[in-house]
Parts: structure tokens; sequence; C-alpha cells
């Protein structure tokens, strides 16, 4: 990593956070409706993973905004897709549980816990298959690997030694429900240690999960097969904006804050990397100013016109 990926690194936190405050005051406004999952205080792993992982394909979980918008999608396309314009990535019809890009090679956002695991694992097929270099990452929560199509990934997987990064965001919960309750073991690795090689690392520091995703990402383009990284991390708000959160204590909410990973990264660039408080106010700044257009633009956007119902459900006749 050098300065001017830290900074970079940094916007991108930034502007994540601010996003998501912005689609939370949107949904209470009624301008977004549906689920909403927020991203904050998991945007070190979000961000820190993308850009780690430049090239190849991502599949993600529904908790995505933020690695989207780190993957290159527009922040103002992303946010008119939450309010169901037809600006959207997805053309207003995907919500915030669908964002998809495939330039981008972002293929969502699954509203299906887990369900996007064995997608990522054709896609690594089809790879293999057409002798691509570059490798595939599939990223999902600690609770979708407790459902049998986690463990049909692993084993297939791992049986066609396929270039596949498995990147678990183990933030504790399912919901409302904490994972002493679901699984037998903290550290969700160990589900994987059979089949492949594990490695694991703070989430809320974004430079350990950069050198962490790019060190998985050589394994598995190197031929070593499938990887599985865990990241422990811990999220600030409800499971989504409709949850208020009740089964914390403030207690535990204090300890997973104490943690901010903006705070922990602002002072490594402070200190480590030598910038100057000026030098974030104009990050930070950036940062608001493209959201603050983002939401003007979702606004400003029409609604998709009632014949898009009938696009993409059926595959066109060639
Ligand atoms: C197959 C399936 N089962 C149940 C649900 C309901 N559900 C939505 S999110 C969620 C919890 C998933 O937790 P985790 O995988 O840890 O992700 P996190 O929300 O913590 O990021 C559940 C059970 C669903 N969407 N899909
Ligand atoms: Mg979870």
């Amino acid at each position: 990593m050098n300065k001017l990926l830290a900074e970079e690194m940094y916007y991108l936190m930034t502007l994540g956070r601010k996003f998501e405050y912005a689609a939370k005051e949107n949904y209470m406004k009624g301008n977004v409706s549906g689920f909403l999952h927020l991203d904050i205080g998991q945007e070190a792993l979000s961000v820190g993973a993308i850009k780690a992982f430049e090239k190849g394909d991502v599949f993600a979980t529904y908790r995505e905004h933020v690695m989207a918008i780190a993957r290159g999608l527009e922040p103002k396309a992303v946010m008119a897709e939450l309010f169901g314009k037809v600006n959207g990535v997805s053309g207003g019809k995907g919500g915030s549980m669908h964002l998809f890009e495939p330039s981008r090679f972002f293929y969502g956002g699954d509203a299906i816990v887990g369900g996007h695991i064995p997608n990522a694992v054709g896609c690594a097929y089809a790879r293999n298959l057409q002798g691509s270099e570059d490798g595939v990452m599939v990223i999902f929560g600690d609770g979708a690997t407790n459902g049998g199509a986690f463990f049909e990934s692993l084993n297939i997987a791992a049986t066609h030694k396929l270039p596949l990064l498995f990147l678990c965001e183990n933030n504790e919960y399912a919901i409302g429900t904490n994972i002493k309750y679901t699984a037998p073991f903290r550290e969700q690795a160990k589900k994987a240690e059979p089949y492949m090689m594990t490695l694991s690392v703070d989430g809320m520091k974004a430079e350990a999960v950069y050198e962490t995703i790019k060190e998985a990402q050589k394994l598995i383009e190197d031929g070593h097969g499938p990887v599985f990284v865990e990241a422990f991390t811990c999220r600030f708000e409800g499971h989504s904006v409709s949850d208020s959160n009740s089964y914390r204590s403030t207690q535990e909410m204090k300890h997973c804050k104490a943690k901010d990973p903006l705070v922990h990264f602002k002072k490594e660039l402070l200190e480590r990397w030598m910038c100057s408080d000026k030098e974030l106010e104009k990050i930070e700044k950036k940062a608001q100013t493209m959201v603050d257009e983002a939401v003007v633009f979702a606004e400003n956007s029409e609604e998709p016109n009632a014949a898009a119902l009938f696009e993409h459900v059926f595959t066109e006749e060639v």
C-alpha cells in the first residue's frame, strides 16, 4: 500500500459511511422502500477487500452498497437504485439488495442468504474452463456458513481446485441472533479447514484486510485452489433499518464502536502516511458533495415505466 491508495481508501470509506447515512435518512422520508441493510462499521472490510481484489469477478451479499461503490459503480446510480428509479444500476428493479454491473464484473447483491455462493462456484468453474488468469471472490456473512449451499460449494471448489476466494464477514450476528446460538465456535473458518487453506484478519483494519485479500488472491491465481478468508467485524446499526438493534446492550455497542474503522484508518493516515488535517478535510468534503449530488440525482430521476415489469423476466428468443 502507498499513500495514494491509502487516501483513496479513506475517501471510499468516508463516502461509504456518508452514503449509508443518507440512504437511511431517505428511507425514513419514504424515498427508499423495501429492505435496507447498512454497512456502517464494516467499511474497512468492504473497501479493503474490493480494492485488493481489483481483477476478477465479485459476488456479494445484500449488505453491498459500499462494496459496489468501491468497485466503481457510480454513487448516484446506486442511490437511484435504492430509490427504485430508472437511472439506478439495475434500472430501479433490483433495489438495495440487487446492485448489478457486469461491466465491472460485480454481480450483486443477493437477497437469499448464501444463495450467491454456488453462483460464484459456477463462475470460477467457467473461468477455469476459459483459461482465465483471474479468480472470483464471493463475500457472505457468518450466518450464511450454516446453510447447505455453503458446504456444497466448499466441496466442489476444493475438489476442482477452483480459483475462488471465499470471504466471510463475521459480525457475529445473523439478524438478531448471536453466533453462540447458531454455531459451535466463533471462528467460521473452522468449517472450511478440511477443504482449503484459511486465513483470518481483523476486519476493522483496512490495510490488514487489503493485504490479506491480496495474499489470498495470489494463492488462487497461482493455482493453489480455493482459499477461505475470515474477517472479524462489527455492524454498528440494526440488521436492516427496520431493526431497532434492541438485542445488543449499550456496553456491547460501546465496545463495538470503540473499534470504528474510520477513526482507526484516519489515525493511520495522519501518523503513518503523514497526511495533514487539511488534506483529510478535503477528502471528507469531496465525499459529502458526492453523496449530496447522488441524492439530488436520485430524487430527480424518473420511475421505470410499467412495460419494464416484463423486461428481463424470460430469456429473449434468439
Ligand atoms: C435462505 C434464506 N434464509 C433466511 C433469510 C432471512 N435472513 C435475511 S438476512 C439473515 C441473516 C444472515 O446473517 P449473515 O449471513 O451473518 O449476514 P449479515 O446480515 O450479518 O451481514 C437471514 C436469516 C434469507 N434472506 N434467506
Ligand atoms: Mg452476520
